[in-house]
């Protein structure tokens, strides 16, 4: 970490020293980094005699049950009583991003917001935004150094996780030298990398990998070959059994291709359309997430519109993402 006293985290601690009950909780469809922040601030916070809340919208694929204490999350189930002092929000660009938490804004005196999404908006009553960051995780283990924390080996295993899921391994642009040594940090307290590079990365369901194949036969490239689109219909997941949100790493793909700038990964999920975008590095694909009320970094990027039809939504991203790279010279 830097030498300079970051602000936010002062503010941020002195919160946490005051807070009694707290609600903590990361963003919808939840990944490696939004639950495994969440559950190493929930630990935290209990190991410092805290009540705590840990909430997610939604469950996450199989692959991320290992992370120690994401048993104790409530999927999906508010509290019965709105009594919490703090709300902690990480991951979440923007009010909605973690469901409809109204309930709890209206209630807490304090919102903490953690975030390292270029597109977040500061609804905290402290705001950390930190869009340099790779992670939410390596913003948490920075806090932690911060506070001097002890940073136990479950947590640590949850923080690696965040830090691994978001860096692609350590291989996206947003892998720096204070991700590696955030990511030494956490090894030295024991995190369990077997574990986490065996679930996550080398294991794969035979219907997922039967997805990707059909995902790659269904490959389209447009505009040159400059963008890559591959769209999978909800016939596409009956057919053969897969969910919708297990879709983690097809729009990479694409992306090896050497004349593609864009890649697009469109899906037909129950009663909306998700998309996700990816770039090679030239074409900021937030900015037309942004376009469609989504979100994300410039190389990585998604939405979801309830209610769209296919082709009328994929029609009107092909020629915005056309827009974008027409720009490049
Ligand atoms: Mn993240």
């Amino acid at each position: 970490m830097s030498k300079q006293v970051n602000p936010a985290f002062k503010a941020i601690a002195k919160a946490i020293a005051k807070g009694r009950k707290f609600f903590v909780a990361g963003h919808q469809n939840p990944d490696g980094d939004s639950l495994g922040s969440t559950l190493a601030v929930c630990s935290f916070l209990r190991r410092q005699g805290k009540e705590v809340y840990p909430f997610s919208n939604d469950r996450p694929g199989d692959d991320l049950f290992f992370m120690p204490g994401l048993d104790r999350i409530n999927f999906s189930v508010l509290p019965d009583e709105f009594d919490f002092d703090t709300m902690i929000l990480l991951e979440c660009s923007d009010k909605k991003r973690g469901g409809n938490l109204d309930p709890l804004f209206d209630s807490v005196k304090t919102v903490i917001n953690i975030d390292h999404h270029i597109t977040g908006e500061n609804y905290g009553t402290i705001n950390y935004i930190n869009a340099q960051a790779s992670s939410t995780a390596e913003i948490i283990t920075q806090l932690f150094e911060y506070m001097k924390a002890e940073i136990t080996p479950e947590e640590a295993t949850c923080l690696y996780t965040g830090l691994v899921t978001d860096t692609g391994r350590f291989l996206h642009s947003n892998t720096t030298a204070e991700s590696m040594r955030v990511g030494a940090v956490l090894l030295s307290r024991g995190a369990d990398i077997q574990k986490i590079n065996t679930v996550i990365y080398n294991t794969k369901p035979y219907k997922e990998l039967k997805l990707l194949g059909r995902a790659l036969e269904k490959l389209n490239l447009l505009n040159g070959n400059t963008l890559a689109e591959i769209t999978l219909t909800s016939k596409d997941f009956d057919l053969l059994g897969v969910d919708p949100r297990h879709t983690q790493g097809i729009v990479s793909q694409p992306i090896m291709i050497p004349s593609v700038e864009v890649s697009l990964l469109l899906r037909e999920e129950p009663g909306r359309i998700a998309v996700n975008l990816r770039s090679k590095g030239r074409v900021d694909v937030s900015k037309v997430a942004v376009l469609f009320g989504g979100g994300g970094h410039a190389r990585a990027a998604g939405f979801k519109v309830e209610g769209a039809k296919l082709d009328e939504i994929k029609n009107r991203l092909i020629s915005s993402v056309t827009k974008e790279i027409s720009k490049l010279q």
